[in-house]
């Protein structure tokens, strides 16, 4: 593994001054990015048809900060956790922030579950029965009241809300629902927090989905005032959907609050980010890096958000923030003094090579370097395997 050594990072850093790019910045920029990882993560998950165990796999809340605590030990990039309420409910969560923080790590987004209890079988704030909706509405402010408890500025709502079947339900008046449960929501926002909105086009729900796209998103948003913004979830669009640009729109409207990366073939399959297509992957990092540059306000929660089965779950988390700094490190090295010049001019195949130049330069050495500078693991990956910590939990938590 070449990569690793110190060596391979000077000659990258030497091929790059060459081509006159600042190693040092740019270096700094790598070590400034930090990922949130969800506690779902850790746990035990399924797909439809059934729910599979791994060895080791987190019980508890406290066994997801245990986990995520480690792999940002590892990676030195990861000082949130994501928290999903009921799953991670504890009697006294002032302990749990002080029980978080002394593991390494603090508490971050608090996700609602408005799609688990028997009750929202037809929605949740879009829910035809008014005692569901106001349900729906008392568990969101319960989550508002724990952002307070665990120190937490963001609340991110995903909502299952949707219809079967034409004739299930009347959308302008779900979407009237939505809106007013909603606007309760936005109203008790406390202090600098915001809301983020997911969308999802499909899946609970299979003829119309209330919060279908990153546009529904955005009106609501829009409506409802700056606390609250969009959350693009990587996996939740139709096959061939220009995620760059979306991502371009929202940021140019100072809209887009954050993200839950993940990767798909099909539908919403919660891969690993960027195993599919790495390229997309990068060309979002591209848009954030160009708006970055041109010192555009931007306060992008970054989340994983990834449950996997036919991988072990701390290994494709760290696989994860590996595989999203590195196409943040890629996006970094655009020469965008010459792309706009390709552009102006319209040199299609130039403006393209300088992407794919940045996209196949092998930023490896520099996120190793950057690790070591954090205190962290150069090959975090390697380190976890050679640590003996799966096999130390599998054993703690049989
Ligand atoms: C839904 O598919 C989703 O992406 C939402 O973000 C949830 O919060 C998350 O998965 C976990 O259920
Ligand atoms: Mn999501």
């Amino acid at each position: 593994m070449r990569w690793i050594e110190e060596e391979s990072f000077e000659r990258l850093a030497e091929d790059l001054e060459g081509r006159g790019f600042n190693t040092s910045w740019i270096k700094e920029k790598v070590k400034s990015f930090k990922v949130e990882t969800p506690s779902w993560g850790y746990r035990d998950s399924g797909t439809r048809f059934a729910v599979f165990h791994q060895p080791g796999a987190a019980r508890d809340v406290h066994e997801c900060l245990e986990d995520a605590a480690f792999v940002h030990r590892l990676t030195g990039a990861c000082p949130s956790v994501a928290l999903h309420i009921p799953w991670d409910r504890v009697e006294d969560f002032g302990a749990l922030r002080e029980e978080a923080e002394a593991k390494g790590v603090r508490i971050g987004a608090i996700n609602p579950n408005l799609f688990q209890d028997p009750d929202y079988k037809f929605g949740s704030l879009a829910n035809p029965k008014p005692e569901v909706r106001k349900k729906a509405l008392e568990h969101i402010f319960e989550c508002i009241d724990i952002m307070e408890q665990v120190g937490s500025e963001v609340l991110s709502l995903w909502f299952a809300d949707g219809t079967d079947y034409p004739g299930q339900g009347d959308f302008r008046r779900r979407k009237a629902w939505m809106e007013e449960g909603l606007r309760e929501v936005y109203d008790r926002l406390p202090g600098k927090s915001r809301m983020l909105i997911e969308y999802k086009f499909f899946e609970p729900a299979f003829y119309h989905t209330d919060i279908p796209d990153w546009g529904t998103a955005y009106a609501l948003a829009t409506k409802l005032g700056p606390k609250a913004q969009v959350l693009v979830d990587t996996g939740h669009h139709p096959q061939g959907t220009n995620i760059e640009f979306l991502v371009a729109f929202l940021i140019s409207e100072g809209k887009l609050g954050g993200f839950h990366f993940n990767d798909r073939k099909y539908a919403d399959d919660d891969l690993t980010a960027g195993s599919i297509f790495p390229y997309q992957l990068f060309l979002i990092f591209n848009e954030i890096v160009s708006a970055e540059l041109e010192e555009v306000e931007l306060d992008l929660a970054y989340t994983i958000d990834q449950s996997h089965i036919a991988k072990p779950k701390v290994e494709a988390m760290i696989q994860t923030v590996d595989v999203l700094q590195q196409m943040y490190a890629k996006a970094l090295l655009v020469d965008r003094v010459a792309l706009s010049e390709a552009q102006a001019e319209g040199d299609v195949v130039r403006g393209e090579e300088i992407l794919r130049e940045a996209f196949s330069t092998d930023v490896r050495p520099l996120l190793a370097q950057a690790r070591r500078e954090l205190g962290a693991e150069p090959d975090p990956l390697g380190a976890y395997r050679r640590s003996g910590y799966l096999e130390r939990v599998a054993e703690e938590r049989a």
